[in-house]
Protein backbone atom coordinates (compact mmCIF):
# COMPACT_ATOMS: atom_id res chain seq x y z
CA UNK A 1 0.00 0.00 0.00
CA UNK A 2 2.69 2.70 1.57
CA UNK A 3 4.61 1.50 -1.94
CA UNK A 4 2.17 2.14 -4.41
CA UNK A 5 1.47 5.50 -3.26
CA UNK A 6 5.57 6.34 -3.42
CA UNK A 7 5.43 4.95 -7.00
CA UNK A 8 2.56 7.22 -7.29
CA UNK A 9 3.52 10.28 -5.91
CA UNK A 10 7.08 10.03 -7.89
CA UNK A 11 5.22 9.75 -11.23
CA UNK A 12 3.21 13.10 -10.17
CA UNK A 13 6.17 14.54 -9.20
CA UNK A 14 8.77 13.81 -11.71
CA UNK A 15 7.51 14.29 -15.49
CA UNK A 16 8.85 12.15 -18.77
CA UNK A 17 12.24 11.21 -18.28
CA UNK A 18 14.84 10.49 -20.64
CA UNK A 19 14.32 9.75 -23.98
CA UNK A 20 15.29 6.50 -26.03
CA UNK A 21 14.81 4.75 -29.17
CA UNK A 22 13.81 0.98 -28.48
CA UNK A 23 17.11 -0.03 -29.65
CA UNK A 24 18.61 1.95 -27.07
CA UNK A 25 16.24 0.51 -24.45
CA UNK A 26 17.00 -2.43 -25.34
CA UNK A 27 20.50 -2.57 -24.86
CA UNK A 28 19.82 -0.69 -21.54
CA UNK A 29 17.41 -3.04 -20.21
CA UNK A 30 19.92 -6.02 -20.60
CA UNK A 31 22.66 -4.08 -18.90
CA UNK A 32 20.56 -3.12 -15.57
CA UNK A 33 19.52 -7.18 -15.15
CA UNK A 34 23.31 -7.21 -13.25
CA UNK A 35 22.02 -4.52 -10.92
CA UNK A 36 19.67 -5.13 -7.68
CA UNK A 37 18.75 -2.24 -5.56
CA UNK A 38 18.41 -3.26 -1.88
CA UNK A 39 16.17 -0.49 -0.35
CA UNK A 40 12.60 0.36 1.62
CA UNK A 41 9.89 2.50 0.27
CA UNK A 42 9.71 5.49 3.61
CA UNK A 43 13.39 5.95 3.40
CA UNK A 44 14.00 9.69 1.80
CA UNK A 45 17.63 8.61 0.06
CA UNK A 46 16.33 5.54 -1.46
CA UNK A 47 13.35 7.69 -2.64
CA UNK A 48 16.02 9.88 -4.14
CA UNK A 49 17.90 6.90 -6.16
CA UNK A 50 14.44 5.56 -6.96
CA UNK A 51 13.32 9.08 -8.73
CA UNK A 52 16.57 9.15 -10.58
CA UNK A 53 15.89 5.04 -11.45
CA UNK A 54 12.42 6.60 -12.89
CA UNK A 55 14.06 9.19 -14.97
CA UNK A 56 16.68 7.50 -16.38
CA UNK A 57 13.90 4.83 -17.36
CA UNK A 58 16.00 2.12 -15.37
CA UNK A 59 14.15 -1.64 -14.66
CA UNK A 60 16.17 -2.74 -11.69
CA UNK A 61 14.97 -4.49 -9.68
CA UNK A 62 13.77 -2.88 -5.96
CA UNK A 63 14.32 -5.00 -3.47
CA UNK A 64 12.68 -3.96 -0.16
CA UNK A 65 14.87 -5.34 2.69
CA UNK A 66 11.51 -4.68 4.98
CA UNK A 67 9.48 -6.61 3.48
CA UNK A 68 12.00 -9.51 2.32
CA UNK A 69 13.98 -10.93 5.21
CA UNK A 70 16.19 -12.63 2.77
CA UNK A 71 17.31 -9.49 1.40
CA UNK A 72 18.16 -7.90 4.83
CA UNK A 73 20.47 -10.77 4.98
CA UNK A 74 21.90 -10.64 2.18
CA UNK A 75 23.07 -7.24 2.50
CA UNK A 76 24.34 -7.53 5.48
CA UNK A 77 26.37 -10.78 4.79
CA UNK A 78 27.69 -9.66 1.66
CA UNK A 79 27.51 -5.74 1.81
CA UNK A 80 28.68 -5.61 4.88
CA UNK A 81 26.42 -3.22 6.52
CA UNK A 82 22.58 -2.89 6.53
CA UNK A 83 22.19 0.76 5.64
CA UNK A 84 20.29 1.61 2.13
CA UNK A 85 20.08 2.72 -0.52
CA UNK A 86 22.97 0.41 -1.64
CA UNK A 87 23.07 -1.06 -4.73
CA UNK A 88 24.25 -4.55 -5.89
CA UNK A 89 26.41 -3.89 -9.21
CA UNK A 90 27.69 -7.24 -11.36
CA UNK A 91 29.77 -7.12 -14.01
CA UNK A 92 30.30 -9.58 -16.96
CA UNK A 93 32.70 -11.48 -14.76
CA UNK A 94 31.26 -12.24 -12.28
CA UNK A 95 32.99 -9.63 -9.81
CA UNK A 96 30.39 -8.25 -7.77
CA UNK A 97 29.87 -4.52 -5.97
CA UNK A 98 28.04 -3.33 -2.89
CA UNK A 99 27.64 0.34 -3.67
CA UNK A 100 26.31 2.42 -0.39
CA UNK A 101 25.72 5.90 -0.29
CA UNK A 102 22.40 7.89 -2.65
CA UNK A 103 24.78 10.32 -3.87
CA UNK A 104 27.31 7.93 -5.03
CA UNK A 105 24.65 5.87 -6.74
CA UNK A 106 22.75 8.15 -8.36
CA UNK A 107 26.11 9.64 -9.82
CA UNK A 108 26.80 6.15 -10.95
CA UNK A 109 23.50 5.68 -12.63
CA UNK A 110 23.93 9.36 -14.39
CA UNK A 111 27.18 8.62 -15.47
CA UNK A 112 26.11 5.20 -16.82
CA UNK A 113 22.89 5.97 -18.43
CA UNK A 114 22.19 8.87 -18.82
CA UNK A 115 22.84 10.10 -22.10
CA UNK A 116 21.20 8.25 -24.95
CA UNK A 117 23.32 8.57 -28.55
CA UNK A 118 21.05 11.15 -29.57
CA UNK A 119 22.42 13.63 -26.66
CA UNK A 120 26.23 12.58 -27.40
N1 LIG B 1 24.26 8.89 3.75
C1 LIG B 1 23.42 7.76 3.44
C2 LIG B 1 22.28 7.68 4.46
C3 LIG B 1 21.50 6.39 4.36
C4 LIG B 1 20.62 6.14 5.58
O1 LIG B 1 20.72 6.82 6.61
N2 LIG B 1 19.73 5.15 5.45
C5 LIG B 1 18.90 4.75 6.55
C6 LIG B 1 17.42 4.62 6.09
S1 LIG B 1 16.72 6.17 5.63
C7 LIG B 1 19.29 3.38 7.02
O2 LIG B 1 19.51 2.47 6.24
N3 LIG B 1 19.42 3.19 8.36
C8 LIG B 1 19.61 1.89 8.95
C9 LIG B 1 21.06 1.45 9.02
O3 LIG B 1 21.97 2.25 8.75
O4 LIG B 1 21.26 0.28 9.36
C10 LIG B 1 22.91 7.87 2.01
O5 LIG B 1 22.78 9.00 1.51
O6 LIG B 1 22.68 6.84 1.38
Amino acid sequence: MLERIFTKLESLLFGEGIARTEAEQRIVDEQTKNLFLYHFPTCPFCLRVRRVIKQLKLDIELRDINRVSEYRTELITNGGRSTVPCLRIQDGEGNVQWMYESSDITRYLVERFGQTREST
